[in-house]
């Protein structure tokens, strides 16, 4: 009894002035988490497409999710949740595929090929990059949920939490990407803190009472940041408008990282770039994964866009496949350098396509 009232006063008031935060399926709030949602079996029940696996700064790799990836008490429902909530918090929410509740429905055609949420107060929050179709709901929907069409297939999430200052720069990088964005609200009182989000938000809704005009380009066809998350860690932003015009990651993360990369990516659409060899950095593209070393699943089954180096520990999660019409959108990627997540996302790819066209083990594919 005594400890329960104990409990209660510790607690913050039920849904009232959460710390904006990535969390994780505890409730702890953590610096960073990287979330794999599984495929859904074929011919499994609907739940085995709501399974996940997770990992942030205490797991020593992919760690199975403890409720299903809609449940409000995983890592996804506590860290997206706080948008459903009352107060003072500026967010933007942008896909190219936003929810059917949105009066626009499909973005239009030349808006950037990404998805993601922002959402802080005064102090700090977070900037979650995913690739679910259709996710979030709209803040007017009152409460988290996770679509339907996300259960199928395979869905790749990197959150990370910021203080204040540096949403003024994830502002500018997501103006590079020219998101189409769905929802947002910036409140007058964080306005001078972030200009940049302030004319995101502004323009898109304009755009939206003129109807469905493309967005405004701008000058720079793309620019890296590194952004150092709340708890010191660094972050590296890679954003790119339609103006690149070229493979992300062979033309640009490639070299910038020296590495050879690994990617994972949605095969089911037309004009897929083959594996690149050519001429200094390998991209190589995975055809087998299995996260965890549990479920293996093909990459025709995996919406994820993903890629890990062959060397220097780097993981980037993010927007873009590897496929012609992307090379003239715009979309990002998010990398980080740790030994520990690396070694996840790199058992991950069994098979890649090798330069020579065959499917070989990833390691075997590089040789060529
Ligand atoms: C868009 O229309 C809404 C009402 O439908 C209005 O409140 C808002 O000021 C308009 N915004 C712009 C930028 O024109
Ligand atoms: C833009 O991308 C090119 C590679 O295509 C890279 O060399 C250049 O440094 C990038 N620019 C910025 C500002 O990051
Ligand atoms: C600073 C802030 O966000 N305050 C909010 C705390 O929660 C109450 C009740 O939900 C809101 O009215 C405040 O605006």
């Amino acid at each position: 009894m005594f400890l329960s009232i104990l409990l209660l006063l510790l607690q913050p008031a039920e849904g009232a002035n959460s710390t904006l935060s990535c969390y994780d399926d505890q409730g702890n709030t953590v610096d960073w988490f990287y979330l794999y949602k599984l495929p859904r079996p074929h011919e499994a029940p609907r739940e085995e497409g709501l399974k996940y696996l997770l990992q942030e700064e205490k797991s020593e790799g992919w760690v199975d999710g403890s409720v299903l990836v809609e449940d409000t008490s995983g890592a996804l429902g506590r860290t997206v949740g706080p948008l459903y909530e009352e107060g003072e918090l500026g967010y933007i929410l942008y896909n190219d595929q936003p929810p059917e509740k949105d009066r626009l429905e499909n973005a239009h055609r030349s808006a950037g090929h990404t998805k993601g949420v922002v959402l802080f107060d005064d102090k700090q929050g977070f900037w979650l990059v995913h690739s679910t179709p259709h996710f979030p709901p709209l803040k007017t929907e009152g409460k988290f949920s996770y679509p339907e069409s996300g259960t199928q297939n395979g869905q790749n999430f990197i959150c990370v939490t910021y203080p204040l200052d540096r949403f003024e720069t994830i502002g500018e990088q997501l103006k590079i990407n020219q998101p189409h964005v769905y929802d947002c609200h910036i409140p007058e009182s964080l306005a001078s803190s972030v200009p940049s989000m302030v004319n995101l938000c502004k323009e898109n809704q304009h755009r939206r009472n003129s109807s469905n005009a493309p967005p405004p380009s701008y000058s720079s066809a793309n620019r890296s940041v590194s952004l150092l998350s709340l708890g010191g860690k660094e972050f590296i932003s890679f954003a790119k408008g339609a103006a690149f015009d070229n493979d992300l990651y062979h033309s640009w993360v490639a070299p910038a990282l020296q590495a050879d990369l690994l990617v994972q990516f949605w095969r089911r659409s037309t004009g897929i770039l083959e594996s690149d060899c050519d001429p200094s950095y390998k991209v190589l593209n995975i055809q087998l994964l299995s996260p965890g070393q549990k479920l293996t699943f093909k990459s025709t089954e995996d919406h994820s866009k993903w890629a890990a180096s062959v060397s220097g520990d780097w993981v980037c999660v993010g927007d873009i496949n590897r496929n012609e019409a992307e090379e003239k959108r715009g979309g990002g990627t998010v990398c980080h350098k740790n030994a520990v997540v690396w070694k996840a996302y790199r058992a991950t790819a069994l098979q890649c396509d090798s330069c020579s066209g065959a499917v070989e083990q990833c390691e075997t594919a590089l040789l060529y």
